[in-house]
C-alpha cells in the first residue's frame, strides 16, 4: 500500500475526496494527497515538469451524457493507478506530476471558455512545464492549440477522434466541440485527425478540399504504417487531443456520441509509441469522458491513458537520470 502524509487540496475536487472518505491509516495527520494518481508531495508540486490542468466544461445538450464528470472521473479512478509501469519500466511520476487546483470555466460560451484554457495553459507553457488538459469536452482543445501556437511557431496537431469535428457550425456556436477542428484548421495550423468513422456531408467535402490529412478507424487497424503517412505531413513539434470516443465503444462505452468499431487499447498504444518516438509533443489532453454511474472502468482507462503517455513523453528522460543514478 502506498501511504503519503499530506495536506488535503482545497479545491472542490479535494473537498468531494473528503466527503468520499479520505483514507487515515492509524493516524489522523496521515492522508492520501488528492492530486493525479495519488503521488506523493514530493513528486507532486509546482516544481514539477507535468501540470496536470482539469476542466469540468461541457458546451454539450446532450441530456444523458455529459463531459462535465470527466475529470472527477479520472482523477477517483487514478487513485488505482499503479505507479511503476512495467510496460516502460519506469517510475513515472518521478518526471514530477502537478495537479493544479481546478480551472474555473467560463460558462457564457464555449469561444469565452477556450480563452480561460489559453491564458492557463500559456501560463504553464511560458513557465516552461508541460501542460496535460483533462476535460470536459473538445471545444477546450482549440484554446489549449492557440496557446501552444503562441510558443511554437511550426505546431502541428494531431486528433485521435471517431468524428472530424469540422462542422462550421453545430448548436449555434462555431466554438462548439463540433467544430474544434474547423476552428484549428483556421489557424492554419498542420492537422491530422485519427480514427474518423463517421462525417456529415458537409464534413466530407470539406476534408477533400482542406490540407487537412485524415486517416480513419478502418485504415490504422488494417496498418500501422497508415499513421506513418500522418507522421510525415507533420512538423516537429505536435499537440496531441484524444477525444476518447476514437476508442471502441464496447471498450470505451463512457462517451456522448459513440461510433461502432474504432481503436483498442494497442492500437492506441501503438499509435502513441510511433508519434512520441518521431516528434516532440509539447502538450496534450484526453477529453470527451463522460463517466457512466457505477462503471469505473472507462475512467480507468481514461486514467492509465493520461498516465501511459506521460510514460512514453518523458521515458528517455526519466531513463537518463536513473541511469546516472545508478
Ligand atoms: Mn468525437
Amino acid at each position: 500500500m502506498r501511504v503519503c502524509v499530506g495536506n488535503l487540496e482545497e479545491s472542490e475536487l479535494g473537498k468531494q475526496a473528503n466527503i468520499m472518505g479520505s483514507i487515515n491509516i492509524g493516524s489522523a495527520s496521515k492522508k492520501y494527497p488528492y492530486n493525479f494518481g495519488v503521488i506523493p508531495r514530493e513528486y507532486s508540486n509546482v516544481d514539477s515538469t507535468v501540470y496536470v490542468i482539469c476542466i469540468s466544461y461541457d458546451s454539450a445538450n446532450n441530456p444523458v451524457m455529459s463531459s462535465r464528470g470527466g475529470p472527477g472521473g479520472i482523477l477517483r479512478a487514478s487513485r488505482n493507478l499503479e505507479l511503476f509501469d512495467s510496460e516502460l519500466g519506469i517510475e513515472t511520476y518521478k518526471i514530477g506530476i502537478y495537479t493544479m487546483d481546478e480551472v474555473e470555466p467560463n460558462s457564457n460560451c464555449p469561444f469565452e471558455n477556450s480563452q480561460v484554457v489559453e491564458a492557463v495553459v500559456g501560463e504553464v507553457l511560458n513557465s516552461d512545464k508541460f501542460p496535460v488538459v483533462v476535460g470536459g469536452d473538445h471545444s477546450l482543445t482549440l484554446g489549449a492549440v492557440r496557446a501552444a501556437a503562441n510558443k511554437y511557431q511550426d505546431l502541428g496537431v494531431v486528433i485521435f477522434d471517431a468524428h472530424p469535428d469540422l462542422f462550421d457550425e453545430y448548436e449555434s456556436t462555431k466554438y462548439g466541440h463540433a467544430s474544434v477542428a474547423r476552428r484549428i484548421d483556421e489557424l492554419g495550423i498542420p492537422l491530422s485527425i485519427v480514427g474518423v468513422r463517421t462525417a456529415s456531408r458537409d464534413e466530407t467535402e470539406f476534408i477533400n478540399k482542406s490540407g487537412i490529412t485524415v486517416v480513419g478507424a478502418r485504415e490504422v487497424l488494417k496498418s500501422k504504417e497508415a499513421f506513418e503517412g500522418v507522421l510525415s505531413m507533420l512538423p516537429e513539434r505536435v499537440y496531441l487531443s484524444v477525444d476518447v470516443d476514437v476508442m471502441d465503444p464496447g471498450e470505451m462505452p463512457a462517451v456522448a456520441n459513440p461510433e461502432p468499431g474504432g481503436l483498442g487499447w494497442y492500437d492506441m498504444e501503438e499509435c502513441f509509441e510511433r508519434l512520441i518516438s518521431k516528434k516532440t509533443v509539447v502538450s496534450f489532453d484526453v477529453v470527451e469522458l463522460c463517466p457512466i454511474m457505477g462503471n469505473p472502468t472507462p475512467d480507468f482507462i481514461a486514467a492509465k491513458l493520461i498516465y501511459r503517455l506521460i510514460g512514453l513523453i518523458f521515458r528517455d528522460k526519466l531513463l537518463s537520470v536513473s541511469g546516472e543514478q545508478g
